[in-house]
């Protein structure tokens, strides 16, 4: 599972991303077409946490989330011939995109439009998006024209993906995002991921802030959150620059910093929750002496598929799933006591699996 992350120029998309994923990559002063940074974010998880404290395990698994920061956006890259076959190439894997937005103040960092005003560069990014989309979908409409007196024995096919590719162009004709159109799984593999339609993603938009103390700050905050609901982005507020350097210091001493700032603290965590939300993931635990580990499925999945995670084995011989409510684990304090309470559940192969269920599999190969 993998996230883009796209904004502006200087609007700290490497900060973000080192962050996030406790890197290291250069920051900059903007400009050139740079190798995108790549790196692996552990999701947070006190369930983990807690399930490790009663097994004292030798190894413990979060689960991942990896980040790719790809060089910044600039203004009319969207259209005419759309953007780079290179900048498209990076993005084109990336399951999820998060937009990074600029809200903090710095005289030493030119910010590319001249002024801060993140509402505005959110929507100038969905608009170069949507603009790149539609230098794609009107040829790709053409060519299928031409496919059919090419290609006869194709018309069938053809037809289903004209019909979805006209969706999708009445969206962008209407400024709007592809992912506005609810595409299809099929839609996702056949069109949207091959051509690089972004505005197909799913998006989040992180907030880069330095100080909500300061009443500026806090109202572009706000046109940006209004913004995100125009696009039905959800906005993390977070100041990454803050949090990327608080990461050489221990957690005792962060407070101070995030209240001087006007946070609560870090978002980190929340940015990966909200990934794995749009990105409609969540997680089942598994446990025992020799590892705890948080394993990441689609919401809906069901037992027997959800076994074949850990080993094709498991799914291929699965027998049954013994369940726990990790709620009911954390008030009761250990297993012996949720058997003793009888809240221990035998479910079959078509069981859909809850986020946060304690799971251990019975399979025979
Ligand atoms: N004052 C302040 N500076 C920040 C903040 N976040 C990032 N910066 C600075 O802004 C500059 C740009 O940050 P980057 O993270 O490199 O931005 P970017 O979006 O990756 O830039 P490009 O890759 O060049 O498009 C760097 O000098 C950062 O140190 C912040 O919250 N406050
Ligand atoms: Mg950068």
């Amino acid at each position: 599972m993998q996230i883009g992350i796209i904004g502006l120029q200087t609007s700290g998309k490497t900060t973000v991303f080192n962050a996030l994923t406790h890197g290291h990559a250069e920051t900059s002063l903007g400009g050139g077409e740079k190798d995108p940074n790549r790196g692996i974010a552990r999701v947070p998880d006190e369930r983990v946490d807690f399930l490790a404290s009663l097994y004292k395990p030798k190894k413990i698994t979060y689960a991942t989330v990896e980040f790719t920061d790809v060089a910044g956006l600039t203004k009319g890259a969207g259209k005419e011939k759309g953007f780079s076959n290179r900048f498209l190439g990076h993005l084109r894997d990336m399951e999820a995109l998060l937009i990074v937005a600029r809200v903090f103040q710095s005289e030493s960092v030119p910010h590319p439009e001249g002024t801060v005003d993140p509402a505005r560069d959110l929507d100038l990014i969905l608009t170069e998006l949507i603009l790149a989309d539609l230098v794609i979908v009107e040829n790709r409409l053409k060519r299928i024209d031409e496919s059919y007196s090419k290609q006869p024995a194709m018309r069938k096919e053809l037809d289903i993906e004209k019909k979805s590719l006209h969706r999708f162009h009445e969206a962008l004709e209407n400024n709007r995002p592809i992912i506005s159109t609810v595409p299809t799984p099929d839609e996702v593999n056949k069109y949207i991921r091959p051509y690089g339609l972004l505005s197909g993603k799913q998006m989040l938009g992180v907030a880069n802030l330095s100080d909500l103390t300061n009443p500026q700050e806090t109202a572009w905050l706000r046109q940006l959150e209004e913004a995100g609901q125009r696009w039905n982005i959800p906005i993390v507020p977070m100041n990454a620059q803050l949090e990327r350097d608080l990461q050489d210091f221990p957690p005792e001493e962060w407070n101070d910093y995030f209240t001087a700032s006007g946070l609560d603290g870090p978002a980190r965590g929340r940015v990966i929750r909200e990934s794995y939300r749009v990105l409609n993931l969540h997680s089942f635990l598994t446990c025992g002496p020799d590892e705890v580990r948080a394993w990441t499925i689609p919401v809906g999945m069901a037992a027997q598929q959800a076994a074949g995670k850990i080993h094709s084995d498991i799914e291929r011989g699965f027998i049954r799933a013994e369940v726990v409510a990790y709620h009911d684990l954390r008030e009761l304090g250990s297993m012996e006591e949720i058997k003793k309470a009888g809240k221990f559940r035998l479910e079959g192969k078509e069981y859909i699996v809850q986020d946060g269920d304690v799971i251990e599999f019975r399979f025979s190969v």
